[in-house]
């Protein structure tokens, strides 16, 4: 037997334990070792039952990912699955107990629904997460579930694919025994009560499978609402159907459909998206040079300056992760306003009952508002949160300077400004980072972990784990202009803007990146976000500006005009008492008037010119930040663009999604667009490098990953 699987009695029970940490995933050898243990038990006379558990901190977490790869490429063939185990599990004369602690997820979760019994401990969760790799279960689950289950939850859990809770699990009958204490004494024990017991095969029970009229409505209302909450997603679809096979197919028949739609999903450009982003939301966090066992500080008190929008977001992160926040501004109704928009977002919180008042009062009361800089002498990390000018910020940090210990973090949430400038108005430019949190910043994913010139691993270290306790994917980034996120939004916003002055009209802009896969469109997003705030930076900028380069026109012209966006009731468009957006003559016009006076004659812009166009700025701007090294890997700029700005995962990120067309016909492009409009679209040298070596960004990844 291998050491990924154990095998020992109990006196009468055999105990077979999955010991393939960290998650105990079924990769090669657990399947097998697990069949061994039940070969052995059956031919252990004294043995009158046996018990399923997981080694370290859960059961079993799924099928390994990692060898989905080698399917898809071609390095491995795809053997039998899980099915001989799972039906050697089933068909165990001597009753199979699975024990769950931690996880049982995927494979972990079909691998329980084949034992006879299934207990667990309260905090544990069971689900079928495959969806969110772009997949359905490929073990059966599609088929078992339902049986143990109901056609409704198991649809619910297949398509959305989210944990359930133990408890809530145990009501639906997916669960037998719910376990108080030590998790392996109780299996113990409801081994031996359930050993003589006769044992009901799940694949052979039909009771919960409901009538094809009772049916009809669950199925058709699933497939409603994948159109609605999965747009464009295959995965969801698919195992909808599968479930739904279950109710209409023998089992063995329904197993052979799951296993056909799993396949075309498994294939689809879709799910190697979705599992690039999976283990891409893991890499990075891991940072060259600065190695897991580096030591980092507490983080038991914050102060955060500024509660505007940015900074009341900010704080309420803190609260929300337990740690009590000073929350400082210059004036008493700034700080007024400031507390009511928290509270009035908390409240919001409890009216959808994302949690109760008590977790509000909370929240509420880790929040100290305050005017002066009290209590700035304890904190563990201070987040400077105030106006984007770079006087005001270095004069903040100055005073921090004076009034922080030693080894308290400084933090600026700017979007823009050079961190290594802030940092050289204090003696301390080591403790100094970006922390660049995404508006909202309570809601927003995202974290840019800006690191300067002089700023110490330490203060690294920490920050990325201070990302995960704030329930956030921190990137760590460089300190270029805009870092990496807007530094390349620049360019796609750029562009839609230059394609409706060229002839393309607004909503098309905004349509071709939404049929795309966008959560919104360029322009949309600018009012969303407030065409004001780059009108600022631009200004602030303005003495950076090359000269004779192409500028957009229109989002300063819509500025002067008060358009800001949804803040003031119109920007590109208008909007109605519910934010939604309409055309504008009056934007017509203003298009009109700007082309005219640059001399531009209208033409006919199709849908593949507006994505190509955004979508290759993207790819050509993230090729400069790599080159730079102002990023560490491509698939961290995708993680940046799926967490701060509404890219689809399903495309894996603008850099998977230059892969996918491939650098070469990305290239012909970019150069086209050069030859076309001019400077702004010089081809970056990487991307002609890689394109000449028929590489891909993932490809460069992997040569840096080698190289570190
Ligand atoms: N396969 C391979 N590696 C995995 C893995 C998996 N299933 N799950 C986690 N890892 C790695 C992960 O990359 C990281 O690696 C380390 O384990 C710790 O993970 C047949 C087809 C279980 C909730 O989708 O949801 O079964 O970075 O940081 O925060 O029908 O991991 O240390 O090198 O996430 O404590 C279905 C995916 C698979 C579960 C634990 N199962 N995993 O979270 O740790 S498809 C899943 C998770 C399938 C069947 C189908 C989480 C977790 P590294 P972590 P965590």
């Amino acid at each position: 037997m291998s050491d990924l699987v154990l095998y020992s009695t109990q006196q009468d029970v055999a105990v077979i334990t999955v010991n393939n940490p960290p998650v105990n995933a079924l990769s090669p050898g657990v399947p097998e070792g697990i069949a061994e243990g039940l070969a052995k038990a059956a031919a252990d006379e004294t043995v009158k039952a046996v018990v399923l558990i997981g080694g370290g901190r859960s059961f079993i977490a799924g099928a390994d990912i990692k060898e989905f790869g080698k399917v898809t490429s071609g390095e491995k063939k795809r053997e039998g699955g899980l099915h001989p185990l799972l039906y050697a599990l089933e068909d165990s004369v001597k009753p199979v107990v699975a024990a769950i602690h931690g996880q049982a997820f995927g494979g972990g979760l079909e691998v329980a629904m084949a034992c006879a019994y299934r207990v667990a401990v309260a905090a544990a969760n069971v689900g079928q997460p495959e969806v969110k790799l772009g997949i359905i279960p490929g073990a059966a689950g599609t088929q078992r579930l339902p049986r143990l289950v109901g056609v409704a939850k198991a649809v619910e859990m297949c398509q959305f694919g989210d944990p359930v809770k133990v408890p809530v699990a145990a009501k639906l009958g997916l669960i037998d025994r719910v376990i108080e204490r030590d998790l392996l004494e109780g299996a113990l024990a409801y081994a031996r009560e359930v050993a003589a017991a006769p044992v009901m095969k799940v694949r052979e029970r039909n009771e919960k499978l409901g009538t094809a009229e009772e049916n009809a409505p669950i199925f058709s209302a699933a497939r409603e609402a994948a159109k609605k909450r999965q747009r464009q997603l295959m995965a969801p679809l698919a195992a909808i159907a599968a479930v739904e096979a279950a109710t209409t197919m023998p089992f063995a028949e329904g197993v052979k459909e799951e296993a056909r739609l799993f396949a075309e999903c498994l294939f689809s450009t879709q799910s190697k998206a979705m599992i690039h982003v999976f283990f891409g939301e893991r890499t990075v966090a891991k940072i060259p040079n600065v190695p897991k066992e580096t030591v980092t500080y507490p983080i038991k008190r914050a102060a955060v300056i500024g509660a505007g929008t940015m900074g009341g977001g900010i704080a309420m992160n803190y609260a929300n992760a337990g740690i009590p926040v000073l929350l400082k501004e210059t004036s008493q109704e700034a700080l007024d306003r400031g507390m009511k928009t928290i509270s009035r977002n908390y409240a919001g919180s409890v009216a959808k009952r994302r949690f109760t008042q008590q977790a509000m009062d909370e929240r509420m009361a880790r929040i100290t508002p305050q005017l002066t800089y009290d209590g700035f002498d304890e904190a563990d990390i201070i987040v400077e949160a105030v106006f984007e000018g770079m006087a005001l910020k270095k004069e903040i940090f100055a005073a921090l300077d004076g009034i922080a210990k030693s080894d308290c973090i400084l933090a600026s949430n700017t979007s823009t400004l050079s961190i290594d400038e802030i940092a050289s108005a204090t003696k301390r430019p080591q403790m100094v980072i970006g922390h660049h949190f995404f508006s909202p910043a309570n809601v927003m994913r995202l974290l840019e972990i800006v690191r300067g010139r002089e700023t110490s691993k330490e203060v690294i270290a920490t920050s990325m784990g201070l990302a995960k306790a704030l329930g956030k994917i921190g990137v760590l980034v460089g300190n270029c202009r805009g870092f990496v996120g807007n530094r390349m939004f620049g360019p796609y916003r750029r562009e839609a803007q230059f394609l409706v002055e060229e002839g393309a009209a607004i909503e098309a802009v905004d349509k071709a990146m939404y049929d795309f896969g966008m959560a919104m469109g360029p322009l949309q997003v600018g009012d969303l976000a407030g065409l004001d705030v780059g009108w600022r930076i631009r200004k602030e900028f303005q003495h950076l500006e090359a000269a004779g380069v192409r500028k957009p026109l229109l989002e300063d012209r819509l500025c002067e005009m008060g358009r800001y966006g949804q803040k003031t009731g119109a920007g590109w468009y208008k909007y109605d008492e519910n934010r939604r957006p309409n055309l504008d003559p009056v934007v017509e016009d203003l298009i009109g008037q700007v082309r005219a006076a640059a001399g531009i004659t209208p033409r006919a812009v199709d849908e593949a010119e507006v994505t190509d166009r955004l979508l290759y700025a993207l790819a050509n701007e993230g090729a400069r930040i790599l080159e730079e090294g102002m990023a560490l890997r491509s698939v961290d700029i995708d993680i940046i663009y799926l967490n701060g700005y509404g890219f689809p995962a399903h495309r894996g990120g603008p850099m998977f999604y230059a892969d996918t067309v491939g650098l070469d016909k990305v290239l012909a492009r970019v150069r086209e667009f050069h030859a076309q409009h001019g400077p702004l679209w010089k081809p970056a040298p990487l991307l002609e490098r890689l394109a000449g070596e028929g590489k891909t960004f993932a490809q460069f990844d992997r040569a840096a990953a080698a190289g570190a």
